[in-house]
Parts: C-alpha cells; structure tokens; sequence
C-alpha cells in the first residue's frame, strides 16, 4: 500500500521539486477546507499537509479532511504533532520521528502508542526522518530537540543519512512554522550531496518566489508552505512560490 508514496515519487520525477501546502487545523476551519484543496490544486500544489504542533484533532480534523476532499483529489497526509493528530479521513500520514529531539516519546514513544490507530484507520504509513534546525518554531520546543544550528549543514546532513540507513524514505529539514526565513540552501545542498536515495522536504519560513527557488535550485524534493497561505492568502501566493520552484529546477540544470 504505497499509493500516496508512489505519487509523490512520480510526481518528484517528472517535475524535479514539488510542492506541498500546509494546512494547520487551529488555523483554518472546515467552512474554507473545500476553497482551500481547489486552490491549491489549481495553482499546482502536488499534495496537502494537515496537522501542527499544537493542533487539535477529533471532529475538528475530521471535518476539516472532509472539507479538503470536497474541493479536490489532492492526497491529504497527515502531520502529526502529537497523538490527536490521526484521522481516518486522510490518505496517508508521515509516520514521523524526530531524530534530534532528546526525549524519546518523540524519536520512538509517540509511534508505538499510535501505530495501532495508524493501522485500524488504513492509513498509508510514510516513514519521516524529521529534523529540526534552529531556531525551530512550536515544533522545536514542543518536541525538545537539540536544535542543529543553522550555520553546520554538516550537523544536518549525519542526521539525514542516518535516517536513509535506517530506513526512512523521506527527511525533513524543519525550520519552524512561521519563522523570519528559510534553512540556507547551502544546507540543502550538503545534504543532497551526502543523502542519495532519501527524499528531501524543506519547510518552515518559506515566504517567497525567491527563496522557493533557491531551496528548490539547492536540490530539494520537496517544499512545503503554510505560514504564508495563512498570512497572504493562497491564490496569487502560490502560483508565485510554485513559479519560483519550476525556475530554481530549471537552473539546476545550467
Ligand atoms: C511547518 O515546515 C512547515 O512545519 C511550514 O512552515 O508555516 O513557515 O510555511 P511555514
């Protein structure tokens, strides 16, 4: 059952980087859910997010799932920032574990208590290495990382292969929702240069075209945006930010 998963990789494949937008329960209601999927397919997101680090989950994600599933067929992974965030609703989940927390509820804890929940929802598992780079956000705090500093992509690029050794088909270098600005894209490359069969997510102070491009352009598999939806709106956001994706692929070339 790796429906979504195969997805994804075709869609990486044919499109170099793609893009994925984030939809945080707290934030946004079922009422915009449905506006929200068509717009974000028509402007060419290639899957949606649902989750946070301190979202609530029962009706309020289930609802919210249904909502999404009305406006479009866009996949619809979770992103669980704790226990509550599973719903039968969705497509798939990042069955995530944060390598560099230092409290083992959220490297192995949290996966065991939910897997069975997981299991009986039929829900497509995804395993995620997800690591946290300063200053972090929500995520950050919430999960007790130790931050790796923004400036040692080397720091960054040990944890990345560590979880492709372990098995773990996507990474995710997590800046934090919200924050001033994006991992540099030197970190991105390092990594890629180190890490070759792992995807790669990039997400957390994703605002503009330019730095979509620049991540996108460093090697990254996939970008994720939520902060700035919220902040701008989505329409005209996205088409520029998915713009700037295309051109940074296109330049890796040259
Ligand atoms: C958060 O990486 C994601 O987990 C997205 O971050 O909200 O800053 O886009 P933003």
């Amino acid at each position: 059952m790796k429906r979504v998963e195969n997805l994804l990789n075709s869609k990486i494949i044919e499109k170099g980087c793609i893009h994925i937008s984030l939809i945080d329960p707290d934030k946004c209601d079922a009422s915009q859910a449905k506006a929200l999927a068509q717009e974000a397919k028509e402007a060419g997101s290639a899957a949606l997010m649902v989750g946070g680090s301190t979202s609530m989950g029962g009706d309020i994600l289930d609802e919210l799932i249904k909502g999404l599933k009305e406006g479009s067929d866009l996949p619809v992974i979770l992103f669980p920032g704790n226990l509550f965030g599973v719903s039968k609703y969705a497509d798939a989940v990042w069955f995530m574990s944060v390598l560099n927390s230092t409290n083992p509820f959220y490297i192995t804890g949290a996966q065991a208590v939910g897997s069975r929940m997981v299991k009986a929802f039929n829900l497509e598992a995804i395993p995620l290495g997800y690591i946290i780079i300063s200053p972090g956000g929500t995520a950050g705090f919430i999960s007790q990382a130790n931050l790796i500093p923004y400036e040692k992509p080397e720091a960054a690029a040990i944890y990345a292969l560590a979880a492709q050794f372990m098995g773990m088909r996507f990474v995710y270098l997590e800046r934090g929702s919200g924050v001033d600005a994006p991992i540099s894209p030197l970190m991105v490359k390092f990594v890629k240069k180190i890490v070759n069969e792992a995807r790669i997510i990039v997400g957390g102070g994703i605002r503009n075209r330019e730095q979509a491009k620049e991540i996108a352009r460093a090697g990254a598999d996939v970008i994720v945006t939520g902060s700035v939806l919220e902040e701008k709106g989505i329409t005209g956001t996205l088409r520029e930010i998915i713009g700037g994706i295309e051109e940074g692929v296109n330049e890796r070339k040259v």
